[in-house]
């Protein structure tokens, strides 16, 4: 813990909506400056599927990974130091390995998949893997409830709908794209802390996670997006899009598919009837009245998480960002248009 962590006055309970390896970058910067007790991620299930018969909840898994100083660095998913004697065993003998398990995640999957079978429920599950990689923070996933993303492809040859998985990784995420669904999210409710938690934070951060298949089933789960709406001042987005680009994944592209701008106004335009403040990249500096206009306080700042260092940094400076916004609307709110330093 980061000497800072309780020698500033920003927001002290944070709840952060979470996706894959952006969230998880994030969340590791944010336990430099925030004790893990006063964390809660709440995190996406959509991605999950089963294969081989094991349920594999890829996002908590890249959460759990990265914050336990576990995760594969240079993909930013999967185990660090990991073997793969069973994905080189099951090619040969024919069957399915175009998604990757390594021997160590295998295991987890193992133990995750029994305890379903077991009638543990995945937030539960999720408690106990928590505890054995040594985490003290709140880790939830958003649901307990089956939810499970679906991508329809834009070309008519292709098949009707695909499995989130099959887009993102047999895929490779390279094909144009009509629609995404969360099957399933009408009847899900949020698992048990999530509506407190998102109720109470003092701050509540939308991570650098791609808005429509990370941050989407996490804020479409009946109840979510309307805690959010209320409590909009003191929710802070981290644009996943920098100078139009995405920083990781395929969140560019699908803006660009289902008829958003490929840019922090877009996201602006996606996030500001449930977040106040968005913060944006220095490269993105000069479209920031222009965020403002779509209805987020922007804050400009350096948000490329190069390193721990940095991601901490952004996360100071986000948490900055909340208390700022509050604080402007408390007194005498600047105008729309202005630019903060996020510092
Ligand atoms: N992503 C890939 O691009 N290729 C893979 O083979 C792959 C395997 C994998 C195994 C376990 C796991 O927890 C995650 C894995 N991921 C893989 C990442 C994951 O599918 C995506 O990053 C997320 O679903 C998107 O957030």
């Amino acid at each position: 813990m980061s000497p800072s962590a309780n020698s500033n006055s920003t927001s002290q309970t944070v709840a952060v909506l979470a996706g894959g390896v952006g969230a998880a970058r994030f969340l590791r910067g944010l336990l430099r400056v925030r004790r893990q007790a006063d964390v809660t991620a709440v995190v996406n299930v959509g991605d999950d599927f089963v294969l081989h018969g094991l349920s594999i909840s890829p996002d908590l898994d890249t959460v759990t990974y990265t914050l336990a100083e576990q995760v594969n660095a240079e993909t930013g998913w999967g185990r660090r130091g990991e073997t793969w004697h069973v994905r080189t065993e099951l090619g040969r003998l024919g069957g399915q390995d175009w998604f990757a398990l390594g021997d160590l995640d295998v295991a987890l999957h193992l133990f995750r998949t029994q305890r379903r079978n077991e009638g543990a429920s995945l937030s539960q599950i999720t408690r106990e893997l928590a505890g054995r990689f040594g985490l003290e923070l709140t880790l939830l996933p958003v649901s307990d409830d089956p939810i499970r993303t679906r991508i329809t492809p834009a070309a008519p040859a292709e098949a009707a709908e695909i499995d989130f998985q099959e887009y993102f990784v047999a895929r490779r995420h390279g094909i144009a794209i009509r629609s995404v669904r969360f099957a399933g999210i009408e009847a899900a409710r949020p698992a048990p802390g999530v509506a407190e938690a998102l109720t109470s934070a003092d701050a509540v951060v939308l991570a650098p996670s791609n808005p429509f298949v990370s941050i989407g089933p996490v804020v479409d789960v009946p109840g979510i997006r309307e805690i959010l709406a209320r409590r909009r001042e003191r929710v802070v987005a981290v644009s996943p899009i920098v100078g139009g680009q995405s920083v990781k994944g395929p969140a560019a592209d699908m803006m660009h598919y289902l008829g958003h701008e490929p840019s922090v106004v877009g996201i602006a335009r996606l996030y500001a009837s449930c977040a106040a403040t968005l913060v944006i990249d220095h490269a993105d500096a000069e479209l920031a009245p222009a965020v403002a206009r779509a209805g987020m306080s922007p804050v400009v700042t350096d948000t490329i998480m190069a390193d721990v260092d940095r991601a901490a940094t952004l996360a100071t400076a986000t948490l900055h960002a909340v208390d700022a916004d509050i604080r402007d609307t408390d007194t005498t709110r600047p105008a729309a248009n202005s630019t903060g330093t996020g510092t």
